[in-house]
């Protein structure tokens, strides 16, 4: 894998860069994170000047990437398909990280790679070459590489475009959704990559635990609540689901967290099965992706490259849940 030093692509060592002196995995921050706003003032940090419109923003995802899968979900959830146009990279990487084929395009910029639509934003680009990124045709630069400020944009900030007026991120359930996404941030989203990237044993054990821990508090929460706040659907889930949705597939196996599958908990598998059958959501998962994704060749993780063949896994079976 590469990264931008100074609007160059260049190597760097992945297990160096992503984990400590105790063998526990490190992600890094986020650097492009401007917002776009319904009156185009500045956001929480950044700049000004990005005011929602329609085609004029571009989000470029992966679809094995969990972070990136939180903004298409957004994206279909607001109805916004025809405002935000989509590209989506090859869901693999090479030295050349992220990139673009005949059958992946980048349609906005016609770049091979993704770390050159970075450079097109800031020719000194210094950070990770990550997805999903929005991109501002007007401004040609990156809005932002940050999905859990994307999908709070697109809530808000794109709200007159959208096709419903479902508030993913109501006012009174601010504090409740909050814990949540730490909750679910620390030991469950980022929680299985502590997992399946900890080069010590002791690392292991404390990620998979927490990781098993919070999936047995979101099953006793989910055995009397339709979703993780009660009634009403919110971000949270929305976060919660791509984790989910790669479980058995992916984390069990090829991130070591095998001490139960998703099957296992009724009320989270159903959960999990209601929200992929919601409207336009089941296009935004391909399990084979998934698979291929985190099994592909890693020197520490899998050095042959094999792909399992199971499990059979069928989040289409109807959910019961109502
Ligand atoms: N904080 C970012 C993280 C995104 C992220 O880590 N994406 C991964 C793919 S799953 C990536 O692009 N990694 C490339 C790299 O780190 O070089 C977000 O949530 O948007």
């Amino acid at each position: 894998m590469g990264m931008l030093v100074d609007g160059q692509w260049v190597d760097e060592n992945e297990a160096k860069n992503k984990t400590d002196k105790s063998g526990a995995f490190k992600r890094t921050e986020s650097g492009f994170r401007n917002w776009v706003t319904t009156d185009g003032s500045a956001g929480p940090t950044g700049e000004g000047g990005f005011v929602p419109d329609r085609d004029r923003y571009h989000l470029y995802v992966a679809m094995n990437c969990p972070w990136a899968h939180r903004t298409l979900l957004m994206r279909a959830f607001k109805g916004l398909e025809d405002t935000i146009t989509l590209d989506k990279t090859v869901p693999g990487r090479t030295d050349q990280g992220w990139y673009f084929n005949d059958l992946y395009v980048d349609n906005v910029l016609g770049k091979s790679a993704l770390h050159q639509v970075y450079t097109e934003a800031d020719t000194n680009c210094t950070g990770r070459v990550t997805v999903p990124v929005l991109w501002d045709r007007e401004r040609e630069t990156i809005v932002s590489n940050e999905s859990s400020e994307i999908i709070r944009m697109m809530n808000d900030g794109f709200a007159a475009f959208s096709n419903n007026d479902h508030d993913m991120y109501p006012e009174d359930l601010r504090s409740e959704i909050d814990a949540w996404n730490d909750l679910i941030y620390n030991t469950i989203n980022n929680g299985v990559y502590r997992s399946g990237f900890s080069t010590s044993q002791n690392a292991y054990d404390e990620a998979v635990r927490e990781v098993f821990k919070t999936l047995d508090t979101l099953e006793a929460r989910l055995s009397d609540n339709r979703y993780l706040c009660g009634d009403r659907f919110t971000e949270a889930d929305v976060r919660l689901f791509p984790t989910m949705i790669r479980f058995d597939v992916a984390y069990f196996g090829a991130f070591k967290c095998n001490i139960r599958r998703l099957i296992d908990y009724p009320n989270l598998w159903a959960y999990t099965r209601e929200i992929y059958q919601m409207p336009g959501i089941s296009e935004t998962v391909d399990l084979d992706i998934y698979k291929r994704g985190y099994y592909s060749k890693s020197p520490l993780r899998n050095p042959t490259g094999i792909v399992p063949l199971g499990p059979d896994i069928d989040p289409g079976i109807p959910h019961g849940r109502g």
